[in-house]
């Protein structure tokens, strides 16, 4: 029995939760906040007592309905997810009693200008680098002002003491996360990283933060337990990838189930399906929003200029999870990877001497074929440097 099935974890993670938040919000009047983000500072949410809910769309569905209004060469995560908005087919969307975004990318800032039409929608202003005149200081005043919204719009009282509550509760969540991420630094890895994927995604849709630590705690444990019984050897080696670039949430079966089908292990996630936006925890001894504005402005996106922490971030992560190949995947028209792809390719080859693909796609089937092929010769390309 793999992970998923003996914590009842579903590859439907996404429209399992539908109901349990209909009547979450029905029997409890929970309010509900729609989210795009790993800058979302969802502390504040959970300090409102509201539930957080990521809205980003990860499949085609949506698509060919926002393409009624945002151009055709826009990323797929923008437009399935305004899409899905936009038709009424999103009940996460429905649930949602305000929008908390963020202006990242340009195609996600400007989509929100639309967004805002259907629901209400505060946008987080970010600012373009950490390193720039009073960078922090304009972002702390944004998450003040992102509290605000909550309020105004939720119709509740955010105080000092709530948000210190919620830090801590949440570095809970982020301690959990990352002790189930380590899984992958064990050699041979124990879980394929289709199920790590999937389990980090059905966090996502637990609304309580106490079931989400329970359940990683417990797969963590178990995991662990049944590697020790069989001493490792319960799997066999294979070479060890690393996934980088955009978000794979939609690309799970499309590119990390077919990797393992060619029987290599995926078992790192330098992006934000993976530790990286978890690894600083908020800071439970300051000023509470100073300590929000300061963790969130770390996260290591390629919307940031510079982001030289995604290098180091990377090397590290390379040696950790004793890596011997990366793959970069990038969403059609994400510029931001996409410029940063040729850095991120010589990084790994020079500096870290390790093999590297770029595979540049999108949620639809029309590459699958390709995408197989090209990374059927990366396989062979690990097992000649192994
Ligand atoms: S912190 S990765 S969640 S911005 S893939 S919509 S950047 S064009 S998803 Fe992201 Fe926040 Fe960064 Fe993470 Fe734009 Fe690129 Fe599309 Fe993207």
């Amino acid at each position: 029995m793999n992970i998923s099935e003996k914590f009842n974890i579903s590859s439907k993670a996404k429209q399992d939760g539908f109901l349990r938040m209909k009547q979450l919000k029905e029997d409890s009047g929970k309010k509900v906040v729609g989210i795009f983000c790993s800058y979302t500072p969802i502390e504040l949410i959970l300090a409102a007592d509201a539930v957080p809910i990521s809205l980003c769309g990860t499949s085609e569905d949506g698509i060919a309905f926002a393409e009624r209004t945002l151009p055709q060469t826009l990323c797929p995560m923008i437009k399935s997810s305004y899409g899905l908005a936009a038709s009424d087919s999103c009940p996460y969307f429905y649930f949602s009693d305000m929008i908390l975004a963020e202006t990242t990318c340009d195609g996600k800032k400007k989509m929100y200008e639309y967004m805002a039409k259907l629901k209400p929608t505060h946008v987080m202003q970010l600012p373009p680098g950490r390193t720039g005149y009073k960078c922090l200081d304009f972002w702390h005043g944004e998450v003040l002002r992102a509290k605000e919204a909550i309020e105004e719009n939720l119709k509740v009282e955010i105080t000092e003491d709530k948000v210190r509550e919620a830090i801590k509760e949440h570095n809970n969540f982020r301690r959990a996360l990352l002790d189930f991420y380590e899984i992958g630094k064990l050699n041979p890895c124990p879980l394929p990283g289709y199920e790590i994927s999937k389990v980090f995604e059905s966090t996502h849709f637990m609304f309580n933060e106490e079931e989400k630590i329970a359940t990683l705690k417990n797969i963590t444990k178990s995991v662990y337990e049944e590697w020790k019984e069989a001493k490792g050897e319960n799997r066999k080696y294979k070479p060890r990838i690393l996934i980088t670039g955009c978000p794979t949430g939609g690309l799970q079966d499309k590119i990390i189930k077919k990797l393992e089908d060619l029987s290599v292990d995926v078992v790192a996630f330098e992006s934000c399906s993976g530790p990286r936006c978890q690894e600083l925890l908020v800071d439970e001894n300051k000023d509470p929003y100073w300590a929000l504005a300061e963790k969130y402005l770390q996260v290591s996106c390629s919307v940031m200029s510079p982001n030289p922490d995604r290098l180091s971030s990377l090397k590290r992560m390379i040696d950790e999870y004793q890596i011997d190949g990366v793959v970069e995947v990038i969403l059609h028209a994400c510029h931001t990877f996409a410029v940063e792809a040729a850095m991120i390719r010589d990084f790994v080859t020079k500096e870290c001497d390790k093999p590297y693909i770029c595979i540049e796609t999108d949620y639809s089937e029309s590459d699958t074929g390709q995408i197989k092929t090209r990374l059927g010769a990366f396989k062979e390309i690990l097992e000649a440097n192994l």
